[in-house]
Order: structure tokens, then C-alpha cells, then sequence
């Protein structure tokens, strides 16, 4: 099946916050931030903005009824600073104007006093300083002290991975709209409605009940709208709040930029111990997060760079320590792999030092180490593992020795353009690693004239949510999916929602529907058996017809929701789902956190131009543990998608604070994201083909965020690359390999 949303989106009629008709009298916002990244607000003058024309009102921290207070995990972030700011870009006044243009052209104007402090942007000075958002975490196995004796080979080495700005071509955004008995409803851009609805009833010192969010769909989320749609939505409820009049922000995307955050840069450690046979026997790694000014979703993305800090591979004695460091740039925050890909980086990179020194090729040290089924995590779960299914097709089905082969040619015929090879392979485990958000309902009505509207704790961001769940529906009834509607997301049909992440989405919702679907089925069966006097086991639904002892019968599904409906039976189900059998002890950090894992393998080739610098993703050949795709056109552009956001990461996404905190990458002309030009020449994605059973919707595995990862495979193809020009370069692990890093390497004496 198409996504269902490919017919508006291709007419330029999908519905995005911008999209939704305004209510008469709406008024417009906008924030003034903070324009130093530390420091104690002396005085605040709004006089001068206040005069200027169509300006209603400006709230401050003091106009806030309940708490000043945003903070998820931690209650560490004002929603508008009080006493002092943290990060460049903290909002601090929110100005209300008749127009958009008005409500910018005020900010201008107002001036803040500020009596500056010290700024840290630098995650080891802030862990030296003490600065820790939560204490430090150690993930173990084994026991590293008495592994090294053991050790033929031992390196050491220290990695940097850059943030990345998530670009969701939607800025963020929302309308709040009071209603009666001053509630309010508001249509927000967020992955997370519940996160909307439970900091707005805390700032407003209102209960939840009163709060109504609605989302229809986003223009991209990545990440970013899982924790910071929150403060748009909330601002505008807080105006709306005290005008008692509907009040629209749609972040500009320079403000948007500056005031939000993105995928955490990390510091690390690393310390690697082979044996001759090249078993990698000991693993140690340090983690330094630079998690900005407050917790945001920090504690939970560290957890998971420590959940994936051996990607793929089965190390018997690991210790990895990860320190969650606050500086004062923007919180950081979920973006697709959530710490995954930074502690699958680290390990990739140390492979890539032993191998240097070793003199081999890190394929062979890769391929030596590969999970098998029953190895244990370092977190204490049992692997179930495709690992070698995935890296043995590929290799086998791209040929790898040929595509080596190619790679040598073609650099001993080339003088001033080489070329590099890499593989990645992936592991990914899939559930919140905080077992609790692990929940998902779903309310489906058939209604009388056969039509079925459903409704679900899922937000659909363009990763196709919505299709995969009509079509569990349209499978578990047996109908026509065209008599299948999915709803906008709200708070008042379901509540209690985890936010749309982890790539958990399908699975959870769409098991949702699937259990509240059997339930009307069941008691549709009944209406259809007592009709033919006959069990319920005989009574069939096929492609919108009654079968009864698989004889078609002559009535249409219409027929049969009709008689239910005369004979009193409810038509409506609302279902709660919550996977079974995963459970985590932070007091030991052991625990089987994870349903499932997906794993693949990609090969990555590149060509550098070795007088520019400049490079090519000639291509990226994969194979792909998809369990059993239920939508293998989604699937694929997940995984496209995913592949081409994680080689912007990697090689020329290069976000850039100045030491005083402010972005300088803050608009488009500085920040330079994959393009139609830089994509891979050409992608092959293989499914891997596996019979086994798993915990995903209709064992078709989650593919949101798992490949991603594979963008690891281009940094060090490029590696390879300018090692072919320039055998001797030390070139560091600092991602991203941008051209001039590559340019810089090439010529490295
Ligand atoms: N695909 C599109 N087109 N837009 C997005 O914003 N977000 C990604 C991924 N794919 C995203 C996307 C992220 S970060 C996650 S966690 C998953 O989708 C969430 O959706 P799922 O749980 O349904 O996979
Ligand atoms: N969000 C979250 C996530 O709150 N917990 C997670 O484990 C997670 N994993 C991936 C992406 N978002
Ligand atoms: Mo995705 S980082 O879980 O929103």
C-alpha cells in the first residue's frame, strides 16, 4: 500500500500547523531571547517595545500562574528565565502583537541588563568543574582490570562527534484556542502531545482534563519535537490563558535554530585490547555529553549511548562510563538514535585504530566480533542476533571482494583521486530504554454505515505511521482499506500517550488497534453466528463479505455492522497495549530492556577528489533486517532516509558555537545539509529474510531510527580514502569529515 498521505502531500494539501484555518481575533506571538549565554538579568526594559504599533501585551516569568517550569526528567528549565539565563536563545519575554510581522518587529526593542558569568561550552571542563546534570553511569561485563593482561594488542584513542540541527522542514509551532469554562485546545507541532498537555496544566496551574492538544500531522520531527515542541505550546497557552483570545507562533527558522536544541555532541575515551586471533577481549570507553544548559532528555540519550556502546559485536569485558555535562549552549536533546549512533561511533573508531596499527583491514576485526544469538549485552540481555545473516548476505550478495577489488584498481590507476571502502554493521534495540513509556492505546468506532475512524496515542511525522496502522485495521477486519479513516492525534480521544519515538510507534499503536480491532470483530462474529445458527469459529470476514464455514454468505460487511447495531451490540473499542517481558534495574544496570533489536550491515564507497578535498558517496549497498515488512515502500524510504540524515551527520553538517555561546551555523547559508547532489549515487537495500518470530506489529520490525546508523560507514570509507593518498596521516576521529578536514588530512605531513 502507497502512504496514504502521498495524494495531499503531492497536492500541496496535507494540513501542517500553518494550514489550519484561524479563528477571528487571533493574536500572534513571539519570544525574546536571551542573547548572552550566561548571566544574572540585572533589568528588563520593555517600554519601548510595548509602544510599538498592534502590540497587545508582554509576558514575562511573573505573569506565569503555576510553575515556571518545563523540565521532563528533571524540573531543571523555566519556561521564561526569572533571575537568570543559561543559553543564548533562552526565551525570557513573550511578546503579543495583532500580527506576526508586529509581534517580531517588538521583540527588537526590548533591551535586557545582564551581569555576565562564566560560560562552559566544552563537556570535559564542565565535568572537571562538577557540572553534572545526573551522576555519572557504568554499564559492565566482565571485568576490564584483569582483561588487559590478557591482550596481545592495546590502543587507546579519543573521539568528538558534532550535534546536528534536526531541519524538520515544519519549524516548530502551535495555536491555542480557549473554550468554554476556560479550557483550552491546542493544535501543537509536537511528537508528544501528553508532554504538551502535562507541562501546560503545570504552568497554568490547571488540571490536565482542561487541556485539549490536537495534531494532525508534522512536516519532520527527528527527534526535536519529542521533549521541545512543549515550550511553543505552552507559551502560547499561557497567552491565551490570560487574553482569553486564540494566540498562533510559528517559529521563524532562524529563531528556531537558535533557540532549540539538537543532537548532543560527545567527548569519549576510548581503550581497545585484541587477542592474536583478533577477538576483541576488552572494551573501555569514556563518555563526555555535552547535554547544555538543562536536563531535557539528556539522562535518557545517555542511557542509550551506553545501550549500544558495542554496536554489533559480543566483547566479553566492557566498562563504559558516561558523564551527562551541562554547558550553556541550548538543551540538547532526542534526535533519531538517541545517543545510539555517538557510542556505535566510538567503538567503530577504535576498531578503525587497531586495525591501523595492526596493519589489517578493520573488516576483519569487525567480522571476527559479530554478535551471535545468546552472547549478552553488557546490559545483561540475550542477543537474538541476525548479525552474520546481515553481514554474510552482504557480503556475498554485493561481493565484497570484488567491490575491494575495484577500490584497489581503481587507486593504483588514480593519482589525485582515490577511493575508500567501508562496512557498517548495526544493532539496534528497540523500546523506550525507560520501561514504563512502553504503552499505547488506540479508540476505534465502526460507525453504521460501515466506516471506521481510529484514533491512536501515534503522532504521524512522514514516517508513515498512519498507513501501517490503517492497514493493521484493514487486515485484522478484512475490509476495504478505503473505508478506513486514521484521526488527528488528541489528547481527549487518547490520553496518557508516550511520545511518537524510539521508532516504537507501529509496534505499540498499531498493536493498539490490532487488539481493540479483534475485540469488535469478536462480538461482530457473534451478531453473524447467531444469524446462521453456528459457532463463532466458522464465521469469517473476507475482503468485506461474511463467510460462514467458508461459504460466502450474502451479507456485505455494511449488513453485518447494521444488524450489530439493531441488536444493540457496541461498535466502539478502546484498547491499551504494552509489551510484555522487558524490565531494566538501573541499581545494577541489567535488565532485558529491549523487545527486539534490528540489525544490518551496509557497504559504503566513496571517492575523493585529492586537489579539492571534495568527495562523493559513490554508493551504500545494504542489508536490512526488517523482520517481515508490512510496508515495504515505507520501509525503504525509512531506511533511505535514515541512511542519508546519518552521512549529513558524519561528513558536512557542522554545527559551530562560538566560545562566548552563540550559533554561528544559525540560518541555511551556513549550515549545509545533504542535498539531491550529495546523496549516494546509487542505494540497494536487501531485506534480510528471516522467519523468526518477534514482538513487532505483525513481525514487521521497527525501521524508524536503526539506519541512521549506517551514515557511520561514510566517515570512514573517507577515512580509508585519504589513507589510499596518504599513508601516513593521524587523521583524528572528528567527525564530521568535512572537505576541508579531508583537504587538511591529504596533505598532513
Ligand atoms: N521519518 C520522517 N519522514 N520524519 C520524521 O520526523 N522521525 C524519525 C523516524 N522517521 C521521522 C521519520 C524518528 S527520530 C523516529 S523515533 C521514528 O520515525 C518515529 O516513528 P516510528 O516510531 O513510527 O518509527
Ligand atoms: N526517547 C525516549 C527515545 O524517551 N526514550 C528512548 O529510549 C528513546 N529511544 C530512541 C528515541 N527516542
Ligand atoms: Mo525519535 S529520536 O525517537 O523521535
Amino acid at each position: 500500500m502507497k502512504n496514504i498521505d502521498s495524494y495531499t502531500h503531492v497536492r500541496g494539501e496535507s494540513v501542517y500547523l500553518d494550514d489550519i484555518p484561524l479563528v477571528n481575533g487571533t493574536l500572534f506571538a513571539s519570544v525574546y531571547d536571551s542573547p548572552v549565554a550566561h548571566g544574572k538579568i540585572k533589568s528588563l526594559h520593555l517600554d519601548e517595545a510595548m509602544k510599538m504599533p498592534g502590540v497587545v501585551r508582554i509576558f514575562t516569568a511573573t505573569d506565569i500562574p503555576g510553575e515556571n517550569q518545563i523540565g521532563g526528567i528533571i524540573a531543571d528549565e523555566e519556561l521564561l528565565a526569572s533571575t537568570h539565563v543559561h543559553f543564548c536563545g533562552m526565551p525570557v519575554a513573550l511578546v503579543i502583537a495583532t500580527s506576526d510581522e508586529a509581534a517580531k518587529a517588538a521583540v527588537k526593542k526590548i533591551k535586557m541588563e545582564i551581569e555576565p558569568l562564566p560560560i562552559i561550552t566544552d563537556p570535559r571542563e564542565a565535568k572537571e568543574k562538577n557540572e553534572l546534570i545526573i551522576p555519572p553511569r557504568t554499564f559492565q561485563l566482565g571485568d576490564t582490570t584483569t582483561a588487559w593482561s590478557k591482550c596481545d594488542h592495546i590502543f587507546e584513542g579519543q573521539t568528538e562527534t558534532n550535534g546536528q540541527e534536526h531541519l524538520y522542514i515544519e519549524t516548530q509551532g502551535a495555536y491555542a484556542v480557549p473554550q468554554e469554562n476556560s479550557a483550552i485546545r491546542i493544535y501543537s507541532s509536537t511528537q508528544g502531545p501528553t508532554q504538551v498537555q502535562r507541562s501546560t496544566a503545570r504552568v497554568l496551574n490547571m488540571p490536565m482534563n482542561y487541556i485539549e492538544v490536537d495534531t494532525t500531522r508534522l512536516g519532520g520531527g527527528f527527534g526535536g519535537k519529542e521533549d521541545q515542541a512543549t515550550t511553543w505550546g505552552v507559551l502560547c497557552a499561557l497567552a491565551a490563558y490570560h487574553l482569553k483570545k486564540p494566540v498562533k507562533y510559528s517559529l521563524h527558522r532562524m529563531e528556531d535554530m537558535r533557540m532549540t536544541g539538537k543532537r548532543h555532541p560527545y567527548s569519549s575515551d576510548f581503550k581497545i585490547g585484541l587477542d592474536k586471533e583478533y577477538n576483541i577481549l576488552a572494551y573501555e570507553a569514556i563518555f563526555y555529553q555535552n547535554a547544555g544548559a538543562a536536563a531535557d532528555l539528556s539522562p535518557a540519550v545517555l542511557e542509550r549511548t551506553l545501550f549500544h556502546c558495542t554496536n554489533s559485536y559480543f566483547i566479553p569485558n566492557v566498562k563504559a562510563t558516561a558523564y551527562s555535562c551541562r554547558t550553556n549552549l541550548p538543551p540538547n536533546t532526542a534526535f533519531r538514535g538517541f545517543g545510539g549512533p555517538q557510542g556505535m561511533f566510538v567503538i567503530e573508531a577504535a576498531i578503525a585504530k587497531a586495525a591501523e596499527k595492526l596493519n589489517i583491514s578493520p573488516i576483519v576485526i569487525q567480522q571476527q566480533n559479530l554478535l551471535r544469538t545468546g552472547d549478552e549485552f553488557p546490559y545483561g540481555q540475550i542477543a537474538q542476533s541476525e548479525a552474520n545473516e546481515c553481514w554474510e548476505k552482504a557480503v556475498e550478495l554485493y561481493d565484497l571482494n570484488k567491490l575491494q577489488q575495484e577500490v584497489t584498481d581503481y587507486n593504483s590507476k588514480n593519482k589525485l583521486s582515490k577511493r575508500g571502502l567501508a562496512l557498517m554493521p548495526i544493532c539496534f534495540g528497540i523500546s523506550f530504554t525507560k520501561t514504563l513509556m512502553n504503552q499505547a492505546r488506540a479508540l476505534v468506532h465502526v460507525y453504521t454505515d460501515g466506516s471506521v475512524g481510529i484514533s491512536t496515542a501515534g503522532v504521524e511525522m512522514g514516517q508513515g505511521l498512519n498507513t501501517k496502522i490503517l492497514q493493521v485495521a484493514a487486515a485484522i477486519f478484512s475490509i476495504n482499506p478505503e473505508r478506513i479513516k486514521v484521526n488527528t492525534t488528541n489528547t481527549y480521544r487518547v490520553a496518557n500517550t508516550s511520545p511518537t519515538a524510539a521508532s516504537a510507534s507501529s509496534d505499540l499503536n498499531g498493536k493498539a488497534t490490532e487488539i481493540a480491532c479483534l475485540a469488535i470483530l469478536q462480538r461482530l462474529k457473534e451478531v453473524a453466528a447467531e444469524e446462521w445458527k453456528t459457532e463463532v469459529g466458522s464465521v469469517k470476514i473476507k475482503e468485506d463479505w461474511v463467510f460462514v464455514n467458508d461459504k460466502q454468505t450474502d451479507w456485505i460487511w455494511n449488513k453485518l455492522v447494521q444488524t450489530a447495531f439493531v441488536k444493540r451490540v457496541s461498535l466502539s473499542e478502546h484498547a491499551h497495549y504494552a509489551p510484555p517481558g522487558i524490565w531494566f534495574d538501573a541499581t545494577k544496570e541489567k535488565g532485558h530492556p529491549f523487545t527486539y533489536h534490528v540489525y544490518g550491515t551496509a557497504i559504503t564507497t566513496v571517492t575523493i577528489d585529492c586537489l579539492r578535498g571534495i568527495y562523493e558517496v559513490d554508493s551504500v549497498k545494504i542489508v536490512h533486517d526488517f523482520g517481515k515488512s508490512m510496508n515495504p515502500i515505507i520501509d525503504i524510504g525509512q531506511c533511505e532516509g535514515a541512511l542519508v540524515q546519518g552521512i549529513g551527520w558524519m561528513t558536512m553538517e557542522e554545527i559551530l558555537y562560538d566560545k562566548e555561546g552563540k550559533l554561528k551555523s544559525n540560518a541555511l547559508s551556513t549550515y549545509k545539509v545533504p542535498d539531491i547532489y550529495s546523496v549516494p549515487k546509487e542505494i540497494s537495500i536487501h531485506f534480510l529474510e528471516t522467519e523468526k518470530d518477534n514482538l513487532a506489529i505483525f513481525r514487521s520490525k521497527a525501521v524508524g531510527e536503526p539506519p541512521l546508523m549506517y551514515g557511520i560507514g561514510a566517515y570512514f570509507a573517507l577515512h580509508n580514502a585519504v589513507k589510499a593518498f596518504n599513508p601516513s596521516a593521524i587523521i583524528s576521529f572528528d567527525a564530521p569529515m568535512t572537505p576541508e578536514k579531508v583537504l587538511m588530512s591529504l596533505y598532513q605531513q
